[in-house]
């Protein structure tokens, strides 16, 4: 009746932990863990559960998280605490260690938990990859690209990406890593700089001075002094304001396609972040839960096995549209689902909308200004078709 089947030899495992939802970042804080909640009502209201593998992913262990951080972070991260009176300003604590404490990745109660269970969703969804018990593993609770080895930085404190990839390199040859959130994918680009067993993709929002992390320019492509074998394998998509879904797909496929073809991945690791969307309290771009879930389905086209993450979205509504359809998506019911949200759903009128796919005009009202002239996007292709050329399987 749902339209929502089991196609029989085609497994999505889905990985969610309820007690990360309920970690708090500070009221004014845009990283809302409690967008996890709203996505999977709405995932459920669906039916989607019953077309996949549903599994409460436990927490990382320490050896797990140290396979990429630091020990020295990684006790400091379990032994500090918040402050019994919140600071209003970063800065007012001298001794702030590895970037901890400030107003963007703050000391908040049960952190060390919420880190460790990020971590866990997004290790166990590449256990069931490795294991082929799942051809796309879903784990919306991880995505968190910008963490270093001994460092914290924009909201992100353990970097469940490098320590899930890690993990498939123990199987497979090549991993393509692909980050689709607004923000350049800077932690997971550094942690693979020296090697040529991963390719790094970022699209991002690029404006050095104004946009953060201020990494990730077309010709950032890896270090390469010192013969390292890494050199050519990050990519980097430097977007400006506007995009439209067409020229993003565009972009994505055409991009997406030539790397599968030259670099011959294993496994492909698909970052979600869903404040590329229109509409988004951080984003700046004018995607459309259609166009970001294309690249989805793009992907899943290619026929690897893929781990689906999370990461940035900061209007939780349109977070759960989009991860509800990239669901979907990896399911294959896509084409079946009711773009009205059902009557069931619970904080229904939270969506603002009853669809699954507003347009641009009920997102923003008026659309964000598109400052992406064709001529720089095929720039973008060609420097990128270039670079390939240093690239072999
Ligand atoms: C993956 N942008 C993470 C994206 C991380 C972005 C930033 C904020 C922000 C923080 C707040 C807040 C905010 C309205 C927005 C240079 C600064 C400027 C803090 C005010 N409101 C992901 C990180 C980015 C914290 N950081 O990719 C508490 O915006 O631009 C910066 C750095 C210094 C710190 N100030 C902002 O999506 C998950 N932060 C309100 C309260
Ligand atoms: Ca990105
Ligand atoms: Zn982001």
């Amino acid at each position: 009746e749902s339209g929502i089947t089991r196609p029989k030899g085609y497994n999505v495992s889905f990985h969610c932990n309820p007690d990360m939802e309920k970690h708090h970042f500070g009221m004014t804080h845009p990283m809302k863990p409690w967008r996890l909640t709203l996505s999977k009502s709405l995932i459920y209201s669906y039916g989607m559960s019953f077309a996949m593998d549903n599994y409460i992913s436990r927490a990382a262990t320490y050896e797990e998280l140290a396979s990429f951080h630091s020990t020295d972070y990684l006790d400091f991260l379990g032994t500090v605490l918040p402050e019994p009176v919140p600071r209003d300003l970063e800065n007012s604590n001298p001794d702030l260690k590895f970037n901890l404490g400030g107003s963007d990745c703050p000391l908040f109660d049960g952190l060390y938990d919420y880190c460790s269970m990020s971590a866990g969703g997004a290790l166990d969804a590449a256990r069931k990859i490795t294991s082929k018990q799942s051809d796309i593993a879903i784990a919306w609770g991880g995505g968190l690209h910008h963490a270093k080895k001994a460092e914290a930085s924009g909201f992100c404190y353990i970097n469940d990406i490098v320590v899930a990839i890690l993990e498939l390199l123990r199987f497979y040859p090549r991993v393509l890593y692909i980050d689709i959130d607004v923000h350049h994918g800077d932690g997971v680009e550094e942690a693979f700089f020296s090697t040529d067993r991963v390719m790094t993709v970022s699209f991002h929002k690029y404006d050095p001075n104004n946009f953060f992390p201020g990494t990730g320019a077309l010709d950032d492509n890896g270090p390469k002094n010192e013969h390292n074998p890494g050199a050519h394998h990050a990519v980097n998509v430097p977007l400006n304001d506007g995009i439209t879904d067409e020229q993003y797909d565009m972009l994505f496929d055409s991009i997406i396609g030539k790397i599968v073809e030259k670099f011959r991945p294993s496994a492909i690791a698909l970052q979600c972040g869903a404040d590329s969307l229109a509409g988004d309290r951080l984003g700046r771009f004018n995607l459309q839960v259609q166009g970001h879930g294309a690249c989805v389905e793009f992907c899943k086209k290619v026929g690897l096995p893929l781990i689906l993450f999370g990461g940035g979205g900061y209007t939780p509504r349109n977070v759960a549209r989009a991860w509800t359809y990239e669901t979907s998506i990896a399911i294959g019911c896509q084409d079946n689902i009711n773009p009205l949200l059902p009557q069931h759903t619970p904080w229904r009128e939270q969506f603002r909308q009853d669809t699954l796919f507003p347009t641009l005009e009920q997102i923003l009202g008026e659309p964000r200004q598109n400052r992406n002239p064709q001529k720089r996007l095929q720039e973008i292709v060609q420097h990128i078709s270039e670079q390939l050329r240093f690239v072999q399987a």
